[in-house]
């Protein structure tokens, strides 16, 4: 484990959180939801752990900004440090009682991740990372997965939701990814895709269009589990743009060159 103040600090507002989420999901469907936009849905259950994370770390930190998926941006005094905060990854899956989802916080400072935390409060996963101090599921240090060959590659992937992004480029990728790897699967929670990378489940995996507070404290994790994070392009630090959409990709050295010049051939066909 890693034994920081700032680790103690966000662990807490974590595990706090997720105490809510937890009791939500067991009668999920008396929750309360509501529509963002087509396909997009927000219940109580995304709102109430987001006022418990942004209570708590506003409160340990009172300086720092945030980022918050339901609650968009409050800028701090501190103007180089940013948490950036999703309170339900995979809400889609929560909604239709799918136990496969997560918590995610990460924290920048001066435009780096430098911690983050992904807790999945039913299969009890921690994973955390700090910088310079190493990525651990629960007690476990964390090393991404050796596999040299695609096509022993489990790959994981996001996709366009309705209303929204490229559907046909994500089908062409997909495509081509299927054809040369062992399997690839559609998770439905960035965070979580991202940690699974860290930890070597999953071999890689990219998705376009998506936000900062999706994969802050995946970089991180991936980066301290010895992996490599890149947009989906290829091309540098998915967090680069602040307001731009963005992309990632990750995986393990051998394998995320590999796929990044499988995604850019499939592009040009
Ligand atoms: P969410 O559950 O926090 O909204 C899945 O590939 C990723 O896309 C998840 O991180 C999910 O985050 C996000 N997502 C799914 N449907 C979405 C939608 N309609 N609008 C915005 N983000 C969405
Ligand atoms: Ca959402
Ligand atoms: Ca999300
Ligand atoms: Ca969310």
């Amino acid at each position: 484990m890693i034994n920081s103040p700032l680790m103690t600090v966000m662990v807490d507002a974590v595990r706090k959180a997720a105490r809510g989420l937890k009791r939500d999901f067991g009668e999920v469907e008396n929750l309360q939801v509501s529509r963002k936009g087509p396909g997009n849905f927000v219940s109580a259950a995304d709102r109430k752990a987001e006022d418990v994370l942004r209570e708590a770390l506003m409160k340990a930190r009172p300086g720092y900004g945030l980022v918050l998926e339901e609650n968009g941006v409050i800028e701090g005094t501190d103007k180089s440090h940013t948490w950036h905060i999703d309170p339900l990854d995979g809400t889609t899956n929560f909604l239709h009682g799918i136990p496969h989802f997560a918590i995610s916080v990460g924290l920048e400072r001066d435009g780096m991740i430098v911690a983050g935390v992904i807790y999945d409060p039913i299969k009890d996963e921690l994973f955390v990372a700090e910088r310079g101090k190493g990525a651990y599921l629960n007690n476990r240090r964390l090393r991404v997965s050796g596999r040299q060959e695609l096509a022993d590659a489990l790959v994981a992937y996001g996709s366009p939701y309705l209303g929204r992004g490229d559907q046909p480029r994500l089908l062409k990728e997909v495509a081509a990814v299927m054809q040369v790897t062992g399997g690839a699967r559609r998770f439905g929670s960035a965070a979580l895709d991202l940690a699974y990378v860290a930890c070597g489940r999953n071999d890689f995996y990219w998705e376009r269009d998506i936000q900062s507070w999706d994969i802050a404290a995946g970089i991180i994790l991936v980066r301290e589990a010895g992996g490599f994070v890149t947009n989906a392009d290829g091309g540098a630090e998915p967090l680069a743009a602040k307001t731009a959409a963005k992309s990632v990709a990750a995986g393990n050295e051998a394998l995320h060159g590999e796929l990044i010049a499988i995604l850019r051939k499939a592009n040009a066909a």
